[in-house]
């Protein structure tokens, strides 16, 4: 007979879990009693950081993450990255410790009173065990629930007298050998009916979303737009978090705008639009306008049923993204289209001359980090305001290469940045981050140098919110408050926590502190001055 907390640690033992993220309290201590050798845990000083290096994590190793937090609190302070972490589909773990069970009821200090209503509706399922011999098996059940299609977070309480309660034998064997097998394919008839429509159409057209990467797609893609000879957009860039097409390819066509106008506008003229492992669409901010361009139908592929039931037009098939595609490229033969290729889309724009001593443009600090990027890098994006100017001059190619949180809260990027170093530590990861968005995780400095993960952070200093002042404008606010930020000093802050840090306030100054950077095997941080405004290009 073994203890809760021994079978517990057997089974994500089991599942590859031996990674553990968190921030300790009180209540969750006994878990850590004795923590095992193979087991590493990595410490975020604050919970949205923990909750963001777990998502991380979890996407770049293609495990279910885990992360810890204290009771109520923690739970609290690290909502905003479950939300993220649900945007992403993300299979993610969160346990939480719970007051020890004889004074739960009477409500003692740190008990979480409604515990499995709290992470609601961020969560796929959120449990607190009735008893303590339940835990091993309801944890096993979460694992499965995270890693099934759609993927996404779920939450466990414990109450943290559990941990060394006798665990049954029979029932917790069972629950550490169960494996599931969650790739569900579409229905074939439904793969073969499209394969027919866009042998068929004038003028098919891709639309690429992340989970072509997440799903291990995205040879298929790549083959299909060949063979089919289907231009393919990239959706929306805050609609996903990871590419689904490689942005050099010549059928490449750039990233779709966010808004339902302008989404119809720029698929004018095809006759089959078909989206793949993305939601129809993640749109903001609100233009109204046709949902689809005249002419056209729209076929999306998704592994998650709500994906299709709330699509606003167009048909949906529900399977695995990377079974289905695989079905569909058989489905559509080995002899390619006679369609004519579709024009090859511009370089990247020209930076803009900013004038001697005046701070560079984003698309000038975009070019010179394209310029010295390294071949099998990985960017973690949250610099709004060069989100766009990023993608234009980097053109990633190849799977697993990008980040970006999905769910728009910000907090993900730096301490995303740690947790996928943490998955890839042979992947030079590069953060490229803006001084606002920095804040929300910034305690991840602490935990890059405490973990030698050798992340490369540029910061992008404007003084503002850039992207706030934009939006200002198209909603057309005047004289909002809170949107400038004089005095924001990231580097001064990284290096406080032990992060070495450079200023740059040229292209040039940008390019020798970057090459210093990768090469230093280390964490550290370059500032670059840019100029405010928003960067397209
Ligand atoms: C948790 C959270 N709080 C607030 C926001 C709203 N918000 C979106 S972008 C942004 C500004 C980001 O500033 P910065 O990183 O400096 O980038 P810039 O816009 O200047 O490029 C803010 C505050 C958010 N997305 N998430």
């Amino acid at each position: 007979m073994s203890t809760v907390r021994e079978a517990t640690f057997e089974l994500w033992r089991k599942h590859g879990m031996t990674t553990m993220f968190g921030n300790p309290g009180s209540t969750e201590l006994p878990m850590l009693a004795d923590f095992p050798d193979d087991f590493r845990y990595v410490l975020g000083l604050q919970e949205a950081v923990a909750v963001g290096m777990a998502d991380g994590y979890a996407q770049a190793s293609g495990t279910v993450g885990h992360v810890n937090l204290h009771t109520a609190p923690g739970v609290g302070n690290g909502m905003g990255a479950i939300f993220n972490a649900q945007a992403n589909h993300t299979p993610l773990l969160v346990t939480a410790g719970q007051q020890v069970r004889p004074v739960i009821t009477m409500q003692a200090n740190l008990t979480n009173k409604d515990a499995t209503r709290m992470p609601h509706p961020l969560v796929k399922w959120s449990f607190e065990p009735s008893r303590a011999e339940d835990v091993p098996g309801a944890i096993g059940r979460a694992i499965h629930t995270a890693s099934i299609a759609p993927k996404g977070p779920t939450f466990v309480s414990i109450p943290m007298d559990d941990w060394t309660a006798e665990a049954p034998a029979d029932a917790t064997d069972h629950a550490i050998a169960r494996t599931i097998s969650g790739r569900a394919g579409a229905d074939p008839a439904a793969i073969a009916a499209l394969a027919e429509r866009i042998a068929g159409a004038a003028r098919p057209v891709m639309v690429a979303g992340p989970d072509i990467d997440a799903s291990g797609a995205w040879d298929d893609a790549v083959a299909i737009a060949e063979s089919q000879r289907m231009p393919v957009w990239a959706i929306p860039p805050t609609g996903g978090g990871r590419l689904g097409f490689p942005e050099d390819h010549p059928l490449f066509q750039g990233a779709l705008p966010p808004a339902i106008a302008p989404v119809a506008e720029m698929l004018g003229g095809y006759d089959l639009i078909v989206v793949v492992g993305a939601s129809v669409f993640a749109y903001y901010p609100y233009i109204a306008g046709d949902l689809l361009p005249q002419g056209a139908s729209l076929v999306a592929i998704t592994s998650d049923p709500d994906e299709a039931a709330r699509a606003p037009m167009g048909e949906a098939i529900i399977g695995d993204v990377g079974l289905s595609l695989g079905a569909l490229r058989t489905a559509l033969g080995e002899g390619g289209s006679e369609r004519e290729a579709p024009a090859e889309r511009d370089g990247p724009l020209d930076a803009p001359d900013m004038g001697e001593g005046n701070p560079i443009s984003g698309t000038e600090a975009m070019k010179v980090l394209g310029s010295v990027f390294p071949e099998d890098g990985i960017v973690v994006l949250e610099a709004p305001s060069s989100t766009l100017a990023l993608r234009n001059q980097l053109r990633l190619n190849k799977p697993g290469s990008y980040y970006f949180g999905a769910g728009g809260g910000l907090g993900f990027g730096l301490s995303a940045a740690v947790g996928v170093q943490l998955a890839e530590p042979d992947r030079p990861v590069v953060c490229v981050v803006g001084e606002g968005s920095a804040q929300y995780a910034i305690t991840a400095f602490w935990s890059a140098v405490a973990y030698e993960t050798p992340v490369t952070f540029l910061v992008l200093r404007n003084s503002e919110y850039a992207i706030l002042k934009w939006f200002s404008l198209a909603e057309g606010v005047e004289n909002a408050p809170g949107l400038d930020l004089p005095a924001l000093d990231v580097a001064a802050t990284a290096e406080s926590y032990g992060v070495p840090a450079k200023r740059a306030a040229s292209g040039d100054e940008l390019e020798a502190a970057l090459s210093e950077s990768l090469g230093s095997g280390g964490p550290s941080l370059v500032e670059v001055g840019v100029a405010p405004g928003m960067w397209l290009g």
